[in-house]
């Protein structure tokens, strides 16, 4: 395995402080704007299990670490985690950060050894404020499409993500993403419409990400899943049903992992213990019956986080992402 991600427990300090192949820590229920060190990546969502943990990235060494015009990076020898945090409050717009966002990660990822991002995580305060197109979450992806420089009508490479809602007192919006030396191999859900191809009611642009990436490196694979709902075509299914959300998100997951399992013809991505997930669940009282569901419907065994996050349409209550070995 060549990206070892785990959740541990010990502080951010900790992890930086000890081992030297650890390119990532992320803490939970932190302004990103609060951070020291390159490696260190505090995240506003705020954690619901009782058991406070860290997400901690390892890769293989050396691992340089620095800071590129707005964006601060750590570079192993085939990977690269960077992340930016943009004050909005010195922002005129939501369109204009995102585009800004965008641009700088762009402009780093050129000059990159590491050129090739895999999946980019968004996280957005208020991402549901504002009403029709003015809705912060459209904003997002009208300033992330200005700055884009592909086509998906061309069929580029397009990497997986995630974007959910960060508190609305949160000042920073936050994007951060691991990238690689060779695309990843994209793999689209036969269940869901792709996102790029969503009609017009969602928004004047529309999501740039792929369902999930397949990144090869030294002769194992690894599965990065985008955030996944309860979409089915483009719709949204299960309004206010939280429960069955989760279970078709699951669903969802894991028809994703069977296709690429038919496109790869070898390795199947499986919810073990070399993997995590994310949990992201919009209203904390609903934290009980979602760890429940989980519990009944995914492998004990693979570690997981549950966040207190809006999703990107009003009608979603919660999402799924993670990071899965193929074996
Ligand atoms: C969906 O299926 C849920 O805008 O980057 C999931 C993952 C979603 C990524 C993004 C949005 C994004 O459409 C929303």
């Amino acid at each position: 395995m060549s990206l070892r991600v785990s959740y541990q427990q010990g502080s951010a300090g900790q992890w930086l402080a000890g081992p030297d192949d650890v390119m990532a820590v992320f803490e939970f229920g932190r302004s990103p704007l609060e951070s020291a060190d390159p490696r260190h990546v505090p995240v506003a969502l705020p954690q619901l299990d009782s058991e406070q943990q860290v997400e901690v990235w390892r890769c293989d060494g050396p691992i340089k670490s620095g800071s590129w015009d707005l964006l601060r990076f750590a570079q192993g020898e085939q990977l690269t985690m960077g992340h930016i945090a943009l004050d909005l409050r010195e922002i005129g717009s939501m369109r204009e950060a995102s585009h800004l966002a965008y641009d700088v990660l762009q402009s780093y990822l050129r000059q990159s050894p590491h050129p090739w991002p895999l999946k980019i995580w968004n996280y957005i305060p208020a991402i549901n404020e504002g009403a029709g197109d003015d809705e912060r979450y459209r904003q997002f992806c009208l300033g992330r499409a200005d700055a884009v420089l592909i086509d998906p009508g061309d069929l580029p490479p397009l990497p997986a993500a995630t974007a959910i809602g960060a508190p609305r007192s949160e000042p920073a919006l936050q994007v951060y993403f691991l990238a690689g030396a060779l695309p990843g191999m994209d793999v689209e859900n036969p269940r869901q419409v792709s996102a790029w191809r969503y009609p017009r009611q969602y928004g004047p642009r529309s999501p740039l990400f792929s369902r999930g990436t397949i990144l090869s490196l030294n002769g194992s694979r690894q599965f990065l899943i985008s955030g996944t709902a309860s979409v089915v075509g483009h719709r949204t299914h299960h309004e206010n049903q939280v429960a069955n959300q989760l279970s078709e998100s699951l669903r969802n997951v894991h028809r994703l992992l069977d296709e690429g399992h038919r496109l790869m013809g070898d390795a199947h991505a499986r919810l073990d213990r070399n993997g995590i997930l994310k949990v992201y669940i919009r209203d904390p009282a609903d934290y009980e019956l979602i760890r429940r569901t989980l519990d009944a419907e995914a492998p004990p065994e693979i570690p997981r986080i549950y966040l207190q996050g809006d999703i990107c349409r009003e009608n979603l209550l919660t999402e799924i992402d993670g990071i899965v070995g193929c074996a």
